[in-house]
């Protein structure tokens, strides 16, 4: 690597950043500016369509983009963060303007932010974060806005330590192996349950954050350990899967086995209502005009927290009936 003088102040005033300076401007950081103009062309990269969290998500963006008038590139990258990061790539040859990235895995993405802020294009990491040991927000990333997973998770471990006094074997469905999302849920939920010994993880995998998958997974993993009270299930996609399968095998989910999920579908609120589900944990997808209006701060100067924390509520019984009608 040759280095300039350039690269030496960009590394030190960066560093500068990384250690805390916190407030600095754009430029300062080391990050790319934008300029102010009436309309941009924005990028949204996309892990994946299959469920009704991702849908929901990406109409946010299109409504945003639309009711600017901005043109949105879109692109799903159908499960695999390899083209995920040949997405960004093609949005960096298409010149956008700005770039938002649901990385689709933590470590995987890394790559797909370097190149964006070499090519002096600003990127928000949304919904799931990128591994902080290898790039920072606000220093390498313009930011990153999403929920605060290691406390849904905390959430969902404290429910079931109230709802079972303490006492549970439970069986975790996880999300896709290396996503924040999955990773964060683990540890906020094993923080929790940590607190009570007789509450113990009997059986974890991944079933992808996806329904059929999830239904498999749990099946096997219900038919080896019998023994199972309930089920942390690391999104409600999954959780539904689940819920079939329990049916199917003549147990009753809400009795049988107590379920925690997280997310906010339809069917998940609904089974709630039903009592199947005793706590759901909201991680609210609609974040289009957060985003967007991120974009229009960034380019009026203003300083972006480098983490914007979005504010998740919790359902049970005693509350989903309002929740219900606004239910992606
Ligand atoms: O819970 C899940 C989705 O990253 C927060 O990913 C998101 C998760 C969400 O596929 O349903």
């Amino acid at each position: 690597m040759i280095v300039t003088r350039r690269s030496l102040l960009t590394a030190t005033v960066g560093g500068l950043a990384a250690m805390g300076f916190a407030g600095l401007p754009a430029w300062a950081a080391g990050l790319p500016k934008l300029k102010k103009k009436d309309k941009y062309k924005v990028g949204f990269a996309q892990t994946e369509s299959n469920n009704p969290w991702r849908l929901a998500q990406t109409q946010s963006m299109k409504d945003a983009a639309a009711k600017r008038g901005w043109q949105l590139v879109y692109t799903d990258a159908a499960g695999s963060s390899a083209k995920e990061v040949a997405d960004i790539r093609s949005m960096i040859a298409q010149r956008v303007d700005f770039i938002l990235m649901s990385p689709r895995e933590e470590k995987p993405l890394i790559p797909a932010v370097m190149e964006a802020k070499a090519a002096g294009i600003p990127l928000i990491c949304v919904d799931r974060n990128v591994d902080a040991t290898m790039a920072k927000p606000g220093v390498d990333f313009v930011a990153f806005i999403g929920s605060d997973f290691v406390k849904e998770g905390e959430t969902c471990g404290e429910a079931f330590a109230k709802a079972l006094g303490g006492k549970a074997k439970i069986i975790e469905l996880q999300g896709t192996i290396g996503s924040s999302a999955a990773n964060d849920r683990m540890t906020g939920f094993r923080s929790a349950i940590a607190k009570y010994p007789g509450m113990q993880i009997i059986a974890s995998q991944s079933g992808d954050f996806a329904r059929d998958k999830g239904r498999q997974v749990f099946q096997t993993l219900y038919q080896a350990h019998p023994e199972a009270t309930a089920l942390f299930s690391h999104n409600d996609e999954m959780t539904m899967g689940a819920i079939a399968a329990m049916e199917a095998a003549g147990k009753t989910p809400g009795k049988d086995l107590l379920i925690a999920s997280i997310d906010g579908t339809k069917d998940a609120a609904q089974a709630v209502a039903d009592g199947k589900i005793v706590v759901l944990v909201e991680c609210n997808p609609h974040f289009g005009p957060a985003s967007f209006q991120a974009i229009e701060d960034y380019a009026d100067g203003k300083t972006i927290p480098p983490m914007i924390v979005n504010k998740d509520r919790l359902f049970t019984k005693e509350n989903i009936a309002a929740y219900l009608p606004e239910a992606f």
